[in-house]
């Protein structure tokens, strides 16, 4: 026979042969690592909603983990390495200005000026970046030569002064005692306009508890949406952990009371609220928000109010911040997309508008990119250290 036809064949197999070791392979990495586990219990049947303000008893469901195989958290501590890995690597103003300051032999009054204004345009805010340039002068430019080392160590302790090294950035979820002496659910309620990544943190966070062997519950509270539900639910059978439910157009707050009622029947030790994108410009459903906190409080106190803001919205976030501070009790902020906004410097103005310190990060789409925020940590991110 032709050996050319025979090469021809040889050419096909190795083809359809390194084709499938790639597919193989490349399916391995696409899946986590996972692990058979144990399912949590079930919980007990959610109690019936009985506030005298709830409008509709929308009867809420509970959305049991599957029984399929469970994906394991990746641990926090080779999860905040890549993150700030990512965080060096988006190209933020912050770091370019300081970056370009460093590299200057003799600062005078021009480069000054431009660094102060990078520090503005990095979302740092008019105020912080005033200080901050104005604090670097004071320390550096003694006789306009400047020595990269000292500089470096300099502007890493006025940065993580300005940061706020002593807040307290605990997501606060250990439940108290009721009346009786039983024990309540830590509740946090995560509030924000749509698409900042409220339902995502819900779910990274989710995953955070459980990989501390804490037990969970989530209660679905955005209603609008019957895909908001299910994208809720979807996290949670992720890590089994359970979803109480409503149907689509139900009493957000009534699936947020059934939600903390059965934590507290079944014992769990937080329960999560995931909540509605409110337009912050309507009074009703801002309104809306603060009934949902009410009335989870007939059952536990929510010991917890995490603010979502998305880090690329820069003064619209603010706006934001400051409208839903006055309807619920901000008691932490988490800042979403740091990883896309290059613009590390709101850190600072949303703390000092609300008075509330940033405590988690999200810094990608990833079911482990949510991290703690450490004021050094992050600094030393933003200076690609
Ligand atoms: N790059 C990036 N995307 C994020 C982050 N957090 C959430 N997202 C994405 O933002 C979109 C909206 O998120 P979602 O949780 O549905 O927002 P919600 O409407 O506030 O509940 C989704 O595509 C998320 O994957 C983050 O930290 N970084
Ligand atoms: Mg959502």
């Amino acid at each position: 026979m032709n050996p050319v036809y025979w090469l021809a064949i040889a050419a096909a197999v190795i083809v359809v042969v390194v084709a499938a070791v790639l597919v193989v392979r490349s399916r391995g990495k696409a899946l986590p690592p996972v692990e058979e586990r144990q399912v949590l219990p079930p919980a007990a049947p959610a109690r019936p909603t009985e506030p005298g303000e709830l409008e509709s008893q929308a009867p809420a469901e509970v959305a049991e983990p599957s029984t399929t195989t469970l994906d394991i958290p990746e641990a926090p501590a080779s999860r905040l390495v890549r993150l700030r890995r990512r965080l060096a690597g988006s190209q933020n103003a912050l770091a370019r200005g300081l970056a370009d300051l460093l590299s200057q032999d003799r600062i005078d009054a021009a480069t000054w000026d431009d660094f102060e204004t990078t520090l503005i345009t990095s979302d740092l805010g008019v105020g912080p970046a005033t200080e901050l340039t104005t604090r670097l002068r004071q320390r550096l430019a003694v006789d306009g030569v400047v020595d990269p080392a000292t500089a470096h160590a300099v502007l890493r302790q006025e940065l993580i002064a300005l940061v706020g090294p002593d807040l307290d950035r605990t997501v606060h979820t250990a439940g108290g005692q009721g009346p009786d002496g039983e024990d309540l659910p830590g509740v946090v309620l995560v509030v924000g306009v749509n698409g900042t990544g409220k339902t995502t943190t819900v779910g990274k966070l989710a995953r955070v508890l459980v990989a501390e062997g804490r037990t969970v519950m989530l209660g679905a509270a955005d209603t609008f949406r019957a895909a908001a539900t299910e994208q809720l639910t979807t996290w949670g059978e992720r890590v089994g952990v359970e979803t109480v439910r409503g149907a689509e157009g139900a009493d957000p707050a009534s699936v947020a009371y059934t939600a903390v009622a059965a934590g507290r029947d079944s014992g769990v030790d937080v329960v999560l609220v995931d909540t509605a994108g409110r337009l912050h410009t309507k009074t009703g459903l801002m309104d809306e928000l603060g009934k949902v906190k009410r009335v989870i409080e007939k059952v536990a106190p929510v010991t917890e109010v995490l603010l979502v803001l998305d880090a690329t919205t820069g003064q619209n976030g603010l706006t934001q911040a400051r409208t839903f501070a006055e309807v619920v009790d901000v008691t932490g902020i988490v800042l979403t997309k740091l990883d896309g906004s290059a613009k590390g410097g709101i850190v600072v103005q949303v703390q000092r508008e609300l008075g509330v310190p940033v405590k988690l990060i999200g810094l990608g789409e990833g079911v482990d990119d949510l991290a703690p925020f450490d004021p050094a940590q992050f600094v030393d991110g933003v200076l690609g250290d």
